[in-house]
C-alpha cells in the first residue's frame, strides 16, 4: 500500500498531462473527473455504479455535511468513506464557496465567515481552522483551504481583497493541517479575471509548497474565453510536479480546453444535476428528453455505449419517465451522463498517452455538432 500522497506525470502532449495521484486509499488517474457527492451521496446513483464507470475519486462538501448530519457525527460513525460506503479517495471542498452561495445572513471578516444554515437558520462559524478540522473529522483524503471566491463581474479592489484574504487563509489552513503524509491540503488560486492578481496568487501559493493547487474563482459568470485566458496565465505559474484542479468546471467543452492548458482535475454538478432535469450528455451532444420529438423514438441514447442506461433504454421510454417525473428518469439519465463524462476522461487520457490529444479533441468536438439526430 502507498503510504504517502504522491503525484507523477506519466506523459505529456503539448501542455496536456497524463498523470497519477497515489495515496493510501487508491490511485487517481488524471486528467480526472470527480463526480459531486455533496451530502455523502452522488445523487440518484449507487456508489458501486459510480465506481464501475471509472471514477477514482468523488467530491464531498464540508458545508452540507457540517449542517447535516454534522461532522462530529460522521466521525463517530467511522468517517465519510465508511458512512457513505465509498472506500476510495474523497476530496472535500472547504465550505467557503457554498456558504457564499447557499447560507443566509453571511458575515465575512479576517477571522472567517459566520452564517445561518439554509436548512433551519441555526448559526455557525467557519474559520480556516474549523474547515480543516471538519475535513479531518470527515477523514477527507484531499482537503481544500478555506477561500473567498468572488463572483464575476466584480470591482478590481474586491477581487484583490478576496485574493489576499484567501492567501492568509491558505497559511492558516496549512498550519492547521500540519503534516499528514497520506493526505493533502490544496491551496486555491484566486484573482478573478485580472492577470496580475492571478499571477500574484499563484506565486504566493507556490511559495507555501503545498501538495496540490486548485484554480478557483472561474466559471462564476465570465465568458469562456476569459476563463481560458486565466488558465493560460495561471498554469505556467504552478509547479509542474503538482496536480492542478479547476474547481466547479465544467461542460465537456470546458474540460477539453482546460486539459489542453494543463489542468489535471475537475468536478462539476453538471452531469448529475442535468440528469435530474431531463438532459442527457452524449457523444452526439446534449439531448433534452423532455422534448416531444422523442415521444415515439425507439432508439437508445447511444447504441455504442457500454452503459446500460445509454444503450438499452429507448428515448421514447426516457421521455415518458421524464414527463411522468419518475425517480428512474433521474437514475438513468445521471447514469448515462456520468458514463459519458468518464468515457470522455478515458479518451482524453488515452489520447495524451498516444500523443494525439489535439486531433482527438477536435474529433470529439465535431461529434457534438452532429446533434441528437
Ligand atoms: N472556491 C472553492 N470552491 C469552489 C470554487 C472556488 O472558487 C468554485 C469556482 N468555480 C467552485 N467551487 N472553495
Amino acid at each position: 500500500m502507498v503510504e504517502n500522497f504522491g503525484f507523477q506525470v506519466l506523459a505529456t502532449d503539448g501542455l496536456a498531462r497524463r498523470g497519477e495521484i497515489s495515496m493510501p486509499r487508491g490511485t487517481i488517474r488524471t486528467p480526472a473527473f470527480m463526480p459531486v457527492g455533496t451530502g455523502g451521496t452522488v445523487k440518484a446513483m449507487y456508489m458501486d455504479q459510480v465506481r464501475a464507470l471509472g471514477s477514482d475519486i468523488i467530491l464531498g462538501n464540508t458545508y452540507h455535511l457540517m449542517l447535516r448530519p454534522g461532522a462530529e457525527r460522521v466521525a463517530r460513525l467511522g468517517g465519510l468513506h465508511h458512512f457513505a460506503r465509498w472506500p476510495h479517495p474523497i476530496l472535500t471542498d472547504s465550505g467557503g464557496f457554498q456558504v457564499m452561495s447557499l447560507a443566509k445572513l453571511r458575515k465575512l471578516d479576517e477571522r472567517g465567515v459566520t452564517f445561518r444554515s439554509h436548512i433551519d437558520g441555526s448559526p455557525y462559524e467557519m474559520t480556516p481552522e474549523r474547515s480543516i478540522e471538519i475535513q479531518g473529522l470527515l477523514d477527507s483524503d484531499i482537503q481544500m483551504q478555506l477561500d473567498e471566491c468572488t463572483a464575476l463581474p466584480a470591482k478590481p479592489s474586491e477581487i484583490e481583497r478576496a485574493m489576499e484574504l484567501s492567501l492568509r487563509w491558505a497559511e492558516r489552513c496549512k498550519t492547521a493541517f500540519g503534516d499528514q503524509p497520506g493526505k493533502a491540503m490544496f491551496g486555491i488560486v484566486q484573482g478573478g479575471d485580472i492577470a496580475a492578481l492571478r499571477i500574484a496568487s499563484a506565486k504566493a501559493l507556490r511559495q507555501m509548497d503545498l501538495k496540490g493547487y486548485a484554480i478557483g474563482g472561474l466559471a462564476v459568470g465570465e465568458p469562456q474565453p476569459v476563463m481560458l485566458d486565466m488558465l493560460d496565465i495561471t498554469c505556467p505559474e504552478l509547479p509542474a510536479d503538482k496536480p492542478r484542479y479547476l474547481m466547479g468546471v465544467g461542460t465537456p467543452d470546458d474540460i477539453l480546453k482546460s486539459v489542453a492548458r494543463g489542468v489535471d482535475m475537475f468536478d462539476c454538478v453538471m452531469p448529475t444535476r442535468a440528469g435530474r432535469h431531463g438532459l442527457a450528455y452524449t457523444r452526439r451532444g446534449k439531448i433534452n428528453l423532455r422534448n416531444a420529438r422523442h415521444a415515439d423514438d425507439p432508439r437508445p441514447l447511444d447504441e455504442e455505449s457500454d452503459c446500460p442506461a445509454s444503450r438499452d433504454y429507448s428515448r421514447a421510454y426516457l421521455h415518458h419517465l421524464v414527463r411522468s417525473q419518475e425517480a428512474l428518469a433521474a437514475m438513468l439519465l445521471t447514469w448515462n451522463n456520468l458514463a459519458y463524462y468518464q468515457s470522455l476522461m478515458q479518451q482524453i487520457r488515452d489520447a495524451i498517452e498516444a500523443g494525439n490529444f489535439a486531433e482527438r479533441a477536435a474529433l470529439i468536438t465535431a461529434g457534438w455538432a452532429r446533434g441528437d439526430l
